[in-house]
């Protein structure tokens, strides 16, 4: 159960807040009937995400990993933002410095209306020639399989980071920028096991920022957050904004 004072600390911290990032991870679309990746609906355990978010499983059977991204193209097609991404959408537009970084490749946020955001593992709805680098939304579902570039027959794959993969260095930058001049971070459903956006906490921190966390569960953040409310996004978020 989540404790009035803790809600209310949070809630203070960011109706006071000077620069406010807030960080999210498959949790917080949860809400919205989007499986998360390591629960119990868990998108890897059904594909183990070793054998299939790597480029080396996409260079060996390319149509393999395009049938599971059309898999979950075909399950986010009929999902939508719910009200934790409303939330955050309308908290962009009170605060004076705001950004959102996401883990999630859903989306949501962007659908929600945040605009101020970092999708640092990419967006499921967009595709990149493996050849030209060219990179464009697709949303058909499905996509024909296997898919080739307009301009150059290359073959697409989906402009999602997969593990192995670096991280844009753009997004990287940015990240790095928002969490060392930010005084609150807000952490909004991660299991906080994927690099590098676990250890975006230890920056926050270092920086003296407050920072707090929402999720049902305990998770490796948690020992860094201030305040730890243990609930969901879309009970918890909106509550926040009641200030
Ligand atoms: C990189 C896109 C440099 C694809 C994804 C050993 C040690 C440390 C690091 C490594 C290591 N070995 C390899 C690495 C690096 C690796 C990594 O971190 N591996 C981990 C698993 C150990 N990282 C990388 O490879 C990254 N690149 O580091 O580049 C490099 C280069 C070469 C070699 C090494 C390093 C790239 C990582 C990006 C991978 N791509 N997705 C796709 O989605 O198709 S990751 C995938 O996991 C998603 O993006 C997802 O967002 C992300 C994190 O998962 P979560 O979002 O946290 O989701 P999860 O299901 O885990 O948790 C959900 C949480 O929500 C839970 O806590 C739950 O309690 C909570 N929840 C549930 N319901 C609710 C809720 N919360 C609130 N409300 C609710 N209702
Ligand atoms: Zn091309």
């Amino acid at each position: 159960m989540v404790s009035l004072s803790d809600l209310d600390q949070v809630k203070h911290r960011l109706a006071s807040a000077r620069s406010l990032v807030v960080l999210t991870g498959a949790g917080i679309s949860a809400d919205s009937g989007v499986p998360t990746f390591r629960g119990a609906d868990g998108l890897w355990r059904a594909y183990r995400a070793e054998e299939l978010a790597t480029p080396e499983a996409f260079e060996r059977d390319p149509r393999l990993v395009w049938e599971w991204y059309n898999w979950r193209r075909a399950l986010l097609a009929t999902k939508g933002p719910n009200d934790a991404h409303y939330a955050l959408a309308q908290l962009e537009q009170r605060e004076g410095r705001f950004w959102l970084i996401t883990q999630n490749v859903d989306g949501l946020h962007r659908e929600a209306g945040s605009r101020n955001l970092s999708e640092i593992h990419g967006n499921i709805w967009m595709v990149r020639c493996t050849q030209c680098g060219r990179v464009e939304e697709d949303r058909s579902v499905p996509i024909k399989l296997l898919p080739s570039c307009t301009r150059c027959a290359g073959l697409l794959r989906p402009h999602v980071v997969w593990f192995g993969e670096s991280l844009d260095p753009m997004d990287m930058a940015r990240c790095h920028d928002v969490l060392r001049s930010c005084d609150v971070l807000l952490i909004i459903g991660t299991s906080g096991v994927v690099y590098p956006a676990a250890g975006f906490a230890a920056i926050a921190k270092q920086a003296g920022a407050f920072v707090g966390e929402i999720n049902p569960d305990e998770t490796p953040q948690t020992a860094f957050a201030d305040v730890s409310l243990r609930g969901r996004a879309k009970d918890l978020v909106p509550l926040l904004l009641k200030w």
